[in-house]
């Protein structure tokens, strides 16, 4: 078969048509969503189903003529599979019980991943067997920085302090953290490959926070850590990988870790990008969720004018971060048509 089109774009090939998808495309903008989430109960059932999360993750391929699926899950279920407790409280987002100690750190069990994600492999596989050939499956995790926040902060934060404060006062302890999370995010996406996954993606949403030793430390090494072990075992599997905010950092993460796309955020300028980043590897990005949101004129110029700057080059669409939750679906049916209109 010939390589799907996102695939051709992160193979570095010129493509006539740009490919999109969005963050969170599978989600609760989607009235269909809503109803299988329903029916689910919380969130993680519905993670952990099968049916249900392949149900989800097609739903928005029926609408809209994106190029990729991506699987539903969450970048949370690693730390549920190493043995952390993890909820989803209604309307508050995840908590977990945070980890304190080193011996915290030392029980978690990297023999219950695969059991605990089996589910998971399955869905991945139910996924593939369902899309039409021609739309890429993307397999997803959590990179080794984000997930640790989580895992330390018990939750979402701001400024993630109880992080900082771990890792510069427990040094050995959070290298540890960061070592078992290579592991088991490499196996973890080697088996999402193995089931179907055409593309990975690494989500470091909180990348932004590090300054740039620790970004070096703790982004760049175990990023470059997870490609080269998945390779081993799958060595033309592409990546992209969203290291959110980065700002200059991305040089960085761009020509050590051996990504081969680049998500960019909404703030990024462009003509930076272009010639720091585009120049090296396939982009993702930007549009501001808050624009797709809005719609209308406003909606038109901004995806003409980011398709202006980035689409001389490897460029896939995207917003710059997830759809907002109250985001009209005919909004991104206009966003879809503008871009899938236009011939490079
Ligand atoms: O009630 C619900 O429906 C729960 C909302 C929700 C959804 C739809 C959560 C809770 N996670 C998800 C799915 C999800 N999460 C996907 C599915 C695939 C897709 O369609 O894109 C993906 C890729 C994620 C990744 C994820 N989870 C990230 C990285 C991306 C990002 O948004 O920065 C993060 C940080 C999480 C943690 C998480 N899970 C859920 C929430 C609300 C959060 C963020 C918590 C916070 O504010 O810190």
């Amino acid at each position: 078969m010939t390589k799907r089109l996102m695939e051709q774009v992160l193979a570095g090939e010129n493509t006539s048509e740009i490919p999109v998808w969005i963050m969170r495309q599978a989600g609760r903008y989607l009235p269909e969503y809503k109803e299988t989430r329903k029916q689910a109960g919380d969130f993680l059932s519905l993670c952990y189903d099968p049916d249900k999360a392949t149900e989800v993750t097609l739903q928005p391929l029926r609408r809209f003529d994106f190029d990729a699926a991506i699987l539903f899950s969450d970048i949370l279920v690693i730390p549920q599979a190493l043995g952390q407790k993890l909820w989803f409280a209604e309307g508050e987002g995840p908590k977990l019980e945070a980890l304190k100690t080193f011996d915290d750190v030392k029980k978690l069990d990297e023999s219950r991943i695969d059991d605990h994600l089996s589910p998971v492999y399955q869905t991945v596989q139910q996924i593939r067997s369902r899309l039409d050939d021609k739309i890429t499956l993307i397999g997803f995790a959590g990179a080794p920085w984000t997930v640790s926040c989580y895992m330390l902060q018990g939750g979402g934060s701001k400024d993630f302090l109880a992080v900082k404060e771990f890792m510069f006062s427990k040094p050995d302890a959070y290298q540890a953290l960061i070592d078992c999370l290579v592991d088991a995010t490499s196996n973890y996406l080697i088996k999402q490959v193995d089931h179907g996954a055409n593309v990975l993606q690494l989500f470091d949403s909180w990348a932004s926070l590090l300054d740039p030793l620790s970004y070096q430390k703790f982004v760049v090494e175990p990023t470059k850590a997870i490609i080269e072990k998945v390779r081993a075992v799958h060595p033309e599997i592409k990546f992209i990988g969203f290291s959110r905010s980065a700002g200059a950092n991305l040089v960085d993460y761009v020509e050590q870790t051996g990504i081969n796309g680049a998500g960019l955020d909404t703030a990024i300028d462009r003509k930076w990008a272009k010639d720091n980043i585009q120049s090296k590897v396939a982009v993702q990005g930007n549009l501001d969720p808050a624009i797709l949101r809005q719609g209308g004129n406003v909606l038109n110029s901004h995806v003409n004018q980011i398709l202006e700057d980035l689409g001389d080059g490897p460029f896939i669409f995207n917003c710059g971060h997830g759809i907002i939750k109250d985001t009209p679906p005919e909004h991104v049916d206009q966003l879809v048509k503008i871009v899938k209109n236009y011939k490079r």
